[in-house]
């Protein structure tokens, strides 16, 4: 059964005018390696950490400062229906989960009951948000919609009026991080130093929050998918490092690093949606001594998804995956730019590196270093549009030395399962800055670590604090995620026991 919301009566929880206040016992494990009777031996001591939440609930008028198709389809996704060769299609938010996906609350004569993911905290309104951006293409939306070929022709009609005059802000462009193949549509870009271009990024953002009247602004690059950066001592491996050879206009710092230093100095949170790796140690660094928010990176949405559900069913099951191998053509501007073997190299790292935990929990099925074979191939063929097709192969050994052989083959608008996964993002980025908790001991409130890990069930390589485990399981992150929120409300995280019943 499904509600549309609830409120949580107890004596852990409190709700005022400003905020919801919670306290909650964080049951976890205390691990000690000790000689007792002579051998050494592992002992796990359970404890009780007790921590309280606070949540700011005034949701604020929020500015999405990003690249320019994605997030109109988002924009636009309210109300309209347009007609397809089948039917009436209703706009929705199909693949979000913040608005499409349920939690189970508890269970009322005998029965489940669920309610929106969007009711466990107050949360921006999709709708309210007011959207801006850069491109280093100044096509006017309306155009960059035609020339997607994403959207039905019904739908393109309805929004092109809209669209027409919506014209991205100039973009900070250098061709030496983006496939050459990018150059022509690079028409719109901002002159000057680093540091010149830095300054226009946060004029822009300034002016947005001004104009808008927004109270807080998310920045999410949704642009293309850029090379590594080299990281060199000396250049980006400190704050120090880095803003120094920013000063000095080094050609090393890349545009997506330049943004992302705009927005650190703003205090405006920042998302990478791409695989590369925007956030250098220095630029982390920088996020962390000034307490901005950073996320990412590369949306999680189709291939890798499967993947982090798949392999953590195999190795949870006791079956012990031997060979990955994950081939993919779509023919987008992004197949485009990831042709090129610097920007590949790029998705190659983020689409490869998502089995690591799950393999590294069954010592079991793996000796130390082991893993399986992982290939990740990924082709560009026009024909095909925004329509991937993805196929993969995952090779098994089981029972006796068996092999399982499972093959998938999937055919999706790559767009549109990401769109739902920038909105998820930019509003969880949002609600956790106005989260503030303290440890028992801890004398002040404070807000989470700048470096977000709760974003991670929507991204393909989280991005996660120096020294911290990076959880890749879709089913680890998303109760992670969920009991996160219960706590903020004082509800213990969901456990799946049903001991009423048994
Ligand atoms: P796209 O190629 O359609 O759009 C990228 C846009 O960024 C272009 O309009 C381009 O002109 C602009 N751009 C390039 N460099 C820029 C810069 N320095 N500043 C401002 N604008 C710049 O790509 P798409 O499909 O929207 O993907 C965007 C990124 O998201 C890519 O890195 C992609 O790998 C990543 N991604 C996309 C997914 C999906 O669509 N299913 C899933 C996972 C990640
Ligand atoms: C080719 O794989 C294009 C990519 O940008 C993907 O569409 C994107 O990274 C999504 O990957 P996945 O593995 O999450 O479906």
């Amino acid at each position: 059964m499904f509600i549309e919301s609830f409120k949580v009566e107890s004596p852990y929880v409190k709700y005022t005018d400003n905020a919801i206040q919670s306290v909650y016992n964080y049951e976890t494990t205390e691990l000690v390696h000790e000689n007792r009777d002579g051998t050494y031996q592992w002992v796990v001591k359970p404890k009780t950490v007790k921590y309280e939440f606070r949540t700011d609930i005034h949701v604020p008028k929020l500015g999405l400062e990003s690249k320019t198709t994605h997030f109109l389809w988002v924009s636009f996704s309210g109300g309209v229906s347009w007609a397809t060769k089948d039917k009436v299609q209703q706009a929705n938010y199909f693949g979000s989960l913040t608005q499409a996906s349920t939690v189970r609350v508890g269970s009322y004569n005998g029965e489940e009951i669920y309610a929106p993911f969007k009711s466990l905290l107050p949360m921006v309104n999709p709708e309210d948000i007011v959207f801006g951006g850069w491109d280093i293409s100044d096509m006017n939306l309306a155009d960059a919609m035609a020339r997607a070929k994403v959207f039905d022709i019904d739908l393109q009609k309805q929004l092109r009026p809209y669209m027409e005059s919506m014209v991205p802000l100039p973009g900070i462009y250098d061709p030496d991080f983006i496939a050459a193949n990018q150059g022509e549509r690079a028409n719109n870009v901002i002159k000057g130093t680093k540091k010149e271009q830095v300054q226009q990024i946060i004029k822009d953002i300034r002016e947005f929050k001004e104009k808008n009247k927004v109270d807080k602004v998310v920045v999410l690059w949704t642009a293309n998918t850029e090379r590594y950066s080299n990281v060199v001592v000396g250049l980006n491996d400190t704050m120090e490092n880095l803003l120094a050879s920013f000063e000095k206009n080094e050609s090393e710092i890349s545009p997506s690093t330049l943004y992302a230093i705009a927005c650190v100095f703003e205090d405006v949170p920042f998302i990478n949606g791409s695989p590369q790796n925007t956030f250098v140690p220095g630029l982390i660094d920088l996020a962390i001594q000034r307490n901005c928010l950073i996320g990412g990176d590369d949306f999680k949405s189709g291939q890798t998804k499967m993947k982090s559900v798949l392999v953590d069913f195999l190795v949870g099951a006791g079956i012990k995956p031997t060979s990955i191998v994950s081939y993919n053509h779509l023919g987008n501007n992004d197949g485009m730019n990831l042709s090129a073997p610097q920007t590949f190299r790029s998705k190659e790292i983020s689409k490869s590196n998502v089995v690591d935990d799950m393999v590294s929990s069954n010592g079991i099925l793996y000796q130390p270093g082991a893993h399986p074979d992982h290939v990740v191939v990924i082709k560009y063929v026009p024909c095909v549009g925004d329509s991937k097709r993805a196929m993969d192969e995952y090779t098994s050994e089981i029972f006796m030395g068996g092999k399982n052989t499972i093959v998938l083959h999937n055919t999706c608008e790559d767009s549109l399962l990401a769109a739902p996964i920038i909105l998820d993002l930019v509003l969880l980025a949002e609600l956790s800055t106005r989260i503030q908790l303290k440890a028992e001991g801890e004398g002040k409130f404070h807000s989470f670590h700048p470096v977000a890990t709760i974003l991670s069930y929507l991204t393909k390589a989280p991005l996660v604090p120096p020294g911290t485990p990076v959880v890749n399981a879709l089913s680890k992150q998303r109760a992670m995620l969920e009991n996160m929120l219960r706590a903020c409300i004082g509800l213990s995280p969901e456990n799946n026991m049903i001991l009423e019943y048994k």
